[in-house]
């Protein structure tokens, strides 16, 4: 079933075990369980968790990066499986996203990308350490209807806030809208900096960006 196929993602991505990993998630494929409860539930939940006890100093930096393989390891599998799943649907239009600069964190942008991809956007992806300038040039050439951040550190977070000021001196903030997330990313913080969406995980940022359409 979905929960136990969940469990052993999670199990294995706890043990960064790619090559489990990887079977796990063609036996979800043929099982036809869903992809995004096992993106979610199953293998970000292991990391997750693996992210807990590195905080914790129960696990140290190698194991983090073991873990991340072995869930990148599995979200490969799945995307083009997503994607397939997504390809007839018209575009809504484009979305321009990017981890930002001084910040490689890649994992959840790209799931984000992914999901968006399915749900029927055009999505530029500008990859990871990404310039503001880039941000905002991108804009320029690209005219989306979202503009989106993510940033795993509390250090690089703060850049976001950079992005909504030179969109405003480039004169095309209001042409846009900005979309902010990653784990320290918060609802209050999108409302301080003036962001206009906050998105928690890669399903809430498809809502989102659905009813913003
Ligand atoms: Co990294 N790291 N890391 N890390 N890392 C974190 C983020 C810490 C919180 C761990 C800790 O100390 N507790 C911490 C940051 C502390 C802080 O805030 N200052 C940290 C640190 C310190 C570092 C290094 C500096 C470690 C070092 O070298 N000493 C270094 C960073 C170097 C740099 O960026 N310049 C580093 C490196 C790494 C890797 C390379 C080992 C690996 C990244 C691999 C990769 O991405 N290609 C890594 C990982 C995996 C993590 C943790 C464990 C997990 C992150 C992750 O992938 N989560 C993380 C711990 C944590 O987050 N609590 C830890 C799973 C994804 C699916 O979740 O939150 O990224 P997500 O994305 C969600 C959600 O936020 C939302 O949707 C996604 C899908 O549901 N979302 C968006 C994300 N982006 C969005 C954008 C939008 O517009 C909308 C929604």
């Amino acid at each position: 079933t979905q929960d136990e196929i969940n469990a052993k993602a999670k199990a294995a991505v706890m043990d960064f075990d790619d090559e489990l990993v990887e079977e796990i998630c063609e036996e979800a494929i043929e099982a036809k369980v869903d992809m995004v409860s096992l993106i979610q539930e199953g293998l970000t939940a292991g990391m997750n968790e693996v992210g807990d006890q590195f905080e914790q100093g129960t696990l140290f930096l190698p194991h983090v990066i073991a873990a991340s393989e072995a869930m990148s390891a599995g979200v490969a599998i799945l995307t083009p499986m997503l994607e397939a799943q997504g390809g007839a649907v018209k575009s809504k239009g484009t979305i321009v996203l990017g981890t930002i600069e001084g910040d490689i964190h890649s994992i959840g942008k790209d799931i984000v990308l992914t999901m968006l991809k399915i749900a029927g956007f055009k999505v530029v992806d500008l990859g990871r350490d990404v310039a503001i300038a880039t941000y905002i040039d991108a804009v320029k050439e690209h005219k989306p209807i979202i503009v989106g951040s993510s940033a795993l550190m509390t250090t690089t977070m703060v850049l976001q806030m950079q992005i909504e000021e030179q969109l405003k001196e480039a004169g095309i903030r209001d042409t846009v809208m900005t979309m902010v997330g990653g784990a320290p990313v918060t609802q209050d913080w999108a409302d301080k900096i003036g962001s206009d969406i906050y998105a928690e995980n890669a399903t809430d940022a498809v809502v989102k960006c659905n009813a913003a359409a």
